[in-house]
């Protein structure tokens, strides 16, 4: 709840009644500087921020409000028992909008590789044909190793696609800012419930997998004599590296 701003009626100048943001209950109150009660309090130009309302017998601006933007109005009061009225000057609310909410995806390869590694989205805001990051050290190239999204609160997924020769996992998110969100899921994705203003980051790291070909040469007698060998890759899948 913000402070209870008091604006004097009569006392002239530009006035702040008290700034507000979207989604926060929001009050502040009219008061006469002058007279003696009881008072009555309208509208008397402009408008409040909706759906703010002017109570009329308390001078109190109270409510939820629903759209940001700068609001000026005046308010009318009127002093029961004589009928005296006075006005305020230029009030003004200010209502800021709804915090916005970031969701960072970051991709780790171990080790490094310029194999690209695909995710799709569901949630408003996200790419609807997914996005893709590769961990080659190079943020410079055709893919980065993060993306960063710009979101309003809500719920959203990001899955990772396989990828043939990659183990997939762990993914492992943190959050930060207003500690409002919670993420849910694990391998090959995770829905994340971003809160109004939160920030999660969420790290899916990938290991390439490896396997071992050992080759023995076995000599009968036993023979200082040297034999050489190939070596030849047969099919796409993996790859070989004859220097581990
Ligand atoms: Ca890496
Ligand atoms: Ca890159």
């Amino acid at each position: 709840m913000p402070a209870l701003y008091r604006v004097a009626v009569n006392d002239g100048g530009l006035r702040s009644c008290g700034d507000g943001q979207v989604g926060a209950p929001y009050s502040s109150s009219i008061i006469v500087n002058s007279g003696a009660a009881p008072f009555t309090f309208a509208l008397n130009s402009g408008s409040l921020p909706s759906p703010l309302v002017l109570n009329p017998s308390t001078g109190a601006i109270t409510g939820t409000p629903g759209v940001a933007g700068s609001f000026a109005f005046t308010v009318e009061s009127e002093q029961t028992s004589t009928g005296a009225t006075a006005t305020t000057s230029n009030c003004g609310i200010t209502i800021a909008p709804l915090p916005q909410s970031i969701l960072t995806i970051i991709k780790v390869a171990q080790p490094n590789d310029a194999q690209v590694f695909h995710f799709t989205t569901t949630g408003t805001g996200l790419p609807g044909t997914g996005f893709d990051l590769d961990d080659d050290g190079n943020s410079g190239n055709a893919y980065s190793n993060s993306q960063t999204f710009t979101l309003t609160a809500g719920s959203y997924t990001v899955t990772e696609a396989a990828v043939t020769g990659w183990t997939v996992g762990p993914i492992n998110c943190t959050q930060s800012g207003a500690m409002n969100s919670s993420v849910s899921g694990n391998v090959p994705g995770v829905t994340v419930n971003l809160g109004i203003g939160g920030n999660v980051t969420c790290t899916f790291t990938n290991t390439r997998q490896t396997a071992t070909l050992t080759i023995t040469k076995v000599a009968v007698p036993q023979d200082p004599q040297d034999f050489q060998f190939t070596m030849t890759r047969i099919g796409s899948a993996g790859q070989l590296d004859p220097g581990r």
